[in-house]
């Protein structure tokens, strides 16, 4: 078999970078002939997931979902990519628990949350901090760090082609790929 099924998934803050270093993995993963599904929390938020609010309630729905479609998905033979930001380490936890061995890939997206904050892409993090918007991780909803993940990227100073090798990089080593 020319690839072992696995789900990379991506946490980290708003801004981190998940989506943009998942985005360039699965580019890399492509290139090598791989086949892989992604999932992010842009599109599945406006389809699957419609209606789910950012409360700690529909949070953990939102990834119990994504963890059932990601076991599917898996289950057909794919590298699955997730870029949620997925604040709770016991909702990752149940991920890890509904996969088989070795088919979870936890990859920590490291980013200082000032860091976070400066970038601000999307114009989020000013309108959380004027109570624009309520329950905004890292603000005043909580973000809990992965504690032993298998992948931890620090994404600052270092470019997005460094950070997507990182990854690509340990599915190598631990002949995922
Ligand atoms: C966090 C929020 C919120 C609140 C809207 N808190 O940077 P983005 O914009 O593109 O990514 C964030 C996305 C987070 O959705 P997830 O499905 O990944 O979250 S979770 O795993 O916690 O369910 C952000 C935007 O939605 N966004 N309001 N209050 N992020």
């Amino acid at each position: 078999k020319e690839q072992k099924p696995c789900v990379l998934w991506f946490t980290g803050l708003s801004g981190s970078g998940k989506s943009t270093i998942a985005n360039a993995v699965e580019s890399l993963l492509f290139e090598l002939g791989k086949h892989t599904y992604l999932l992010d929390g842009d599109n599945v938020r406006h389809g699957l997931n419609k209606g789910l609010s950012f409360s700690e309630e529909d949070r953990i729905e939102n990834i119990r979902r994504v963890g059932e479609v990601s076991k599917l998905f898996c289950d057909a033979g794919m590298i699955v990519l997730t870029a949620f930001i997925s604040p709770f380490a016991h909702d990752r936890q149940m991920v890890r628990e509904l996969l088989k061995d070795g088919e979870f890939v936890e990859v920590f997206i490291d980013a200082p949350l000032n860091v976070c904050e400066q970038r601000d892409p999307k114009g989020l993090y000013k309108k959380a901090r004027a109570g624009e918007i309520k329950d905004f991780t890292g603000i005043d909803s909580p973000y809990e760090k992965p504690e032993m993940p298998e992948v931890r990227v620090v994404n600052d100073g270092i470019s997005i082609e460094e950070a997507a090798n990182q990854v690509v990089h340990y599915l190598q080593e631990n002949n995922y790929i």
